[in-house]
């Protein structure tokens, strides 16, 4: 693609100090166990911006120890939920008073857009709390009409020491997905944030403080997945687990929580979402949401629309139309402003342990490699950018057959397949061919369509005439292997609450 500009030079923006790389474990910065640490690093020049604390199996005791307390004995669950409720919003407003220094650090650490994230993301972060806030003292339970001569009630009570583990593409709005309903709920908790993106999560930890959390109530606790992440999975005295990340690690997790104290899990995975679009759609509007839809934040989402369905009578214009937008979009620096997308996030993790992690750059572009193999059609992107750092063009395939690996696998990254249907029953077919059920989208201006797609597809969320249309107040998740439980609404309080019956003779009459 002929891009604007692949200059991805340092920008002027001035880098935040670093101030917290320890871990937060009872309220307090503190080293780990073994004195390890890992380095987080910079994908756009592939240095070392800190070292981190490095939590393994005794730092998440530690840190279990200190929730388990704080859940048993300690105030949080046991304040009114209009207490808890004001303390979360005051953490909410110290999110928005350091909206800067956050946006920047997830810039850094994992090659997001600065302006996006300070305008949009971190906004958003500090709103879902506030969501979850306003639901802290409305949680209850209901009163039952049994067949016998009883008077029973149900009580909603927190579950207990959650553990939450949480992956690099949305540092901050998913730190406050998984803490914020579980906080309102009563639970106590032990975060492990991605280990290529640390730095936001252990900021939040300080401000949790700020605002008042009580000690022991939220730990953050970075680490590795096999090994911290592991500990947690299979820790017996953890009493949920609330994860974020690939398919293939959510099946470890199940295993570990089977074989320890079988815990409930809530798992948010991968996604090969479709968006399918119809021939009475507008045209520009379904341009610009198809190629948003898989190259916002460089493809790295879970709901990309990543296989684009366009109906025949529309294709070859469409086709036309997403090249063009493909040649303006600009790939550089993601504190430049006028830059739409920034490096693929590194995760390639240099760690004092064998564990090493393949990067997710080379991941994709072995993807791109493979679909050109596979005789897929190359129409546009396809190469790095630049040769320091992680960027790579926007990437779209055309002359994609079902069943090829860029067509079933997620990629995670700016590539799309770009597929041509005749029927609206072709069209639904090709799109629930998938292992894969956590979005959708449809553009067309038939409501009888729209209804009839929507209610088809097995997708945890579909979007008619949007895409990424998400807050904290609309629940979402996975179908088939995309996991399962929802993450966002007051649907996801449920995830954090246990139902207790309570029940007792009305006439004094034997049971
Ligand atoms: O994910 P991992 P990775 C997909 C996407 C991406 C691929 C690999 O396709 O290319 O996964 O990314 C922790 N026990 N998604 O390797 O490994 C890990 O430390 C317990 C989609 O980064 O699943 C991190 O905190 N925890 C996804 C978290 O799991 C373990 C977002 C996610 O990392 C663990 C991210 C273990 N054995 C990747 N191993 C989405 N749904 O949005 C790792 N972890």
């Amino acid at each position: 693609a002929g891009l604007n500009s692949n200059s991805h030079s340092p920008s002027s923006f001035k880098m935040p100090t670093i101030k917290f790389s320890k871990l937060f474990i009872n309220g307090n910065f503190v080293d780990s166990v073994s004195g390890r640490e890992f380095e987080t690093i910079d994908p756009r020049n592939e240095q070392v911006i800190a070292r981190i604390a490095e939590g393994t199996k005794e730092d998440i005791d530690n840190a279990v120890k200190a929730s388990r307390v704080a859940f048993d004995d300690g105030p949080w669950p046991r304040m009114p939920g209009v207490e808890r409720a004001r303390i979360m919003m005051k953490w909410a407003d110290l999110i928005d008073e350091n909206r800067e220094e956050l946006a920047a650090l997830d810039a850094i650490d994992a090659g997001k857009l600065y302006h996006m994230l300070k305008a949009f993301e971190i906004p958003a972060a500090a709103n879902t709390l506030r969501y979850y806030a306003g639901a802290a003292d409305k949680i209850h339970g209901e009163v039952l009409k049994p067949a016998r001569e009883l008077h029973a009630y149900t009580l909603l009570e927190p579950i207990g020491v959650v553990g939450h583990i949480i992956p690099w593409n949305f540092p901050s709005p998913i730190f406050f997905t998984k803490v914020s309903p579980a906080l309102a709920a009563g639970c106590t908790m032990v975060l492990k944030p991605a280990e290529q993106t640390p730095l936001s999560a252990l900021f939040y930890a300080h401000l949790a403080k700020l605002a008042g959390i009580p000690d022991g109530v939220l730990n953050v606790v970075p680490g590795l997945g096999p090994i911290a992440g592991a500990a947690i999975c299979s820790h017996m005295d953890i009493d949920k687990v609330s994860f974020t990340g690939s398919t293939e690690v959510g099946r470890e997790i199940m295993h570990a929580a089977a074989n320890s104290n079988l815990k409930p899990v809530s798992l948010e995975l991968g996604g090969k979402s479709p968006l399918i679009i119809f021939d009475d759609a507008d045209l520009d509007k379904a341009v610009e949401l198809a190629f948003l839809g898989v190259m916002h934040n460089k493809g790295e989402i879970c709901v990309a629309g990543s296989r684009v369905f366009v109906q025949e009578g529309i294709y070859d214009e469409f086709e036309k139309r997403l090249v063009e937008k493909a040649n303006t979009w600009v790939v550089g620096d993601p504190f430049d402003s006028k830059v739409q997308q920034g490096p693929q996030a590194c995760s390639n993790v240099v760690a004092q342990t064998h564990y090493v992690d393949k990067k997710q750059f080379e991941k994709i572009m072995s993807y791109i490699e493979h679909g050109k193999r596979e005789g897929a059609t190359l129409i546009t992107g396809g190469k790095r950018v630049g040769n320091q750092g992680y960027y790579i063009e926007p990437t779209i395939f055309t002359n994609v057959k079902e069943n090829m690996a860029i067509e079933q696998d997620e990629i995670f990254g700016p590539v799309m397949a770009l597929m041509k249907f005749k029927t609206i029953e072709d069209a639904i077919k090709s799109a629930n061919n998938t292992r894969y059920g956590l979005a959708a989208g449809i553009i067309t201006k038939s409501l009888d369509t729209a209804n009839t797609v929507s209610r088809s597809i097995r997708a945890g969320i579909v979007w008619i005439n949007c895409y990424f249309a998400f807050g904290g107040d609309i629940p979402y998740g996975g179908y088939k292997m995309s996991g399962f439980g929802r993450d966002c609404g007051l649907e996801a309080l449920h995830k954090y609450l246990q139902v207790k019956s309570i029940v007792t003779p009305i006439y004094n009459s034997p049971w």
